[in-house]
């Protein structure tokens, strides 16, 4: 019964997985070619792409809509053209960084180059946050693919892009997955607004991720895009929004119960450590978490019934400030309503 809005939203992204290739004619149907031998392809060009490219270019504009976008050219001389492998888990911005994630069981290799990281400012000292890979980031991108091509840019424009992997909710437009999983390695920077009541975001994130295709679209040409094509996005995290998926008063993002930023919904029989009750629902799509049969939502009120804040729920006991306690709400031996 606790189960249901989950699997709804399981539904959902189904629906919307099978309605992305309607589009696909019959006649032209092919096999996809195994995940497997195409990303030993891949994973050499990508390498390549990172010796082989630097970065000619970054607009210095504050407050402009064209501040921070990146250019990449192909090295064409080497003593003054850092590539951008040479930034490898270098210690100083630019960071290459490298993340293994398992899809198709492959062990693929996502590339992110963090040139800036945001930071916190203005009146309300905000910014300077982690997106988790299922909220929402306000950002603007520019795609090419490994041979520069651009297909496709943001112009600028500072749209709402959900990062969750389910169909378009809350004002936001889903996103091809490697945006999921690069997006948590940046941070936000903060928003101000001039005399006239325009925007302006600064101090922002910026960088550059490198994809393999099957974390684009793999199989499926879009336009000016071709099949397999492995993706480069230089992207500028201006903003995010945070969601509560299962509505249990608690953000998703505070239901990362490992603090890695990323939250998934495993294959049966993996263990997930963002899984309380070990139900197979991670916490940020599960209203009961601890699996006591008392819904989230109300052993995170207090005695009149209003929300505790995040830091200050309590634990069994009523603790409300030692670090690390368990809080009631993961608590299947607390029952606590409402005190
Ligand atoms: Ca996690
Ligand atoms: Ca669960
Ligand atoms: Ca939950
Ligand atoms: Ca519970």
């Amino acid at each position: 019964m606790s189960k249901i809005k989950f699997y709804f939203i399981l539904l959902i992204a189904t629906i919307a997985i099978v309605s992305c290739s309607k589009d696909k004619n019959d006649d032209e149907f092919e096999p996809l070619r195994d995940y497997t031998t195409q990303y030993a392809t891949e994973s050499v060009a990508i390498e390549d792409y990172l010796k082989t490219n630097y970065i000619s270019e970054i607009v210095n504009h504050p407050g402009f809509p064209d501040d921070q976008d990146v250019t990449i050219k192909k090295i064409t001389d080497a003593a003054t053209q850092p590539s951008l492998w040479s930034y490898l888990n270098s210690p100083t911005l630019p960071r290459l960084t490298s993340r293994e994630v398992v899809k198709h069981e492959v062990h693929y290799k996502i590339y992110t180059l963090v040139i800036r990281e945001g930071i916190k400012g203005g009146t309300t000292a905000s910014g300077g946050e982690y997106p988790s890979n299922v909220d929402a980031v306000f950002a603007g991108y520019k795609g090419t693919l490994l041979d520069g091509t651009v297909f496709d840019s943001s112009n600028n424009g500072q749209k709402q892009y959900n990062l969750d992997g389910f169909a378009a909710h809350d004002g936001g437009i889903p996103v091809i997955s490697g945006w999921s999983e690069c997006f948590p390695q940046f941070k936000t920077g903060w928003v101000s607004s001039d005399a006239s009541g325009t925007i302006k975001y600064n101090d922002f994130g910026v960088g550059v991720m490198i994809l393999p295709s099957d974390f684009g679209y793999y199989g499926n040409a879009q336009t000016d895009i071709p099949v397999y094509s492995p993706l480069v996005f230089s992207v500028k995290l201006y903003a995010l929004k945070r969601f509560d998926h299962d509505s249990d008063g608690i953000l998703s993002f505070q239901e990362d119960i490992d603090g890695d930023r990323y939250l998934n919904i495993l294959a049966t029989g993996v263990s997930n450590p963002d899984d309380t009750d070990g139900d197979g629902a991670p916490d940020f799509l599960d209203f009961d978490d601890d699996g006591d049969n008392y819904a989230t939502r109300g052993e995170v009120k207090d005695a009149n019934g209003k929300y505790y804040e995040f830091d200050k729920i309590p634990d069994c006991s009523g603790d409300q400030t030692t670090v690390g306690r368990l809080k009631r709400h993961l608590d299947k031996n607390c029952i606590k309503m409402n005190q």
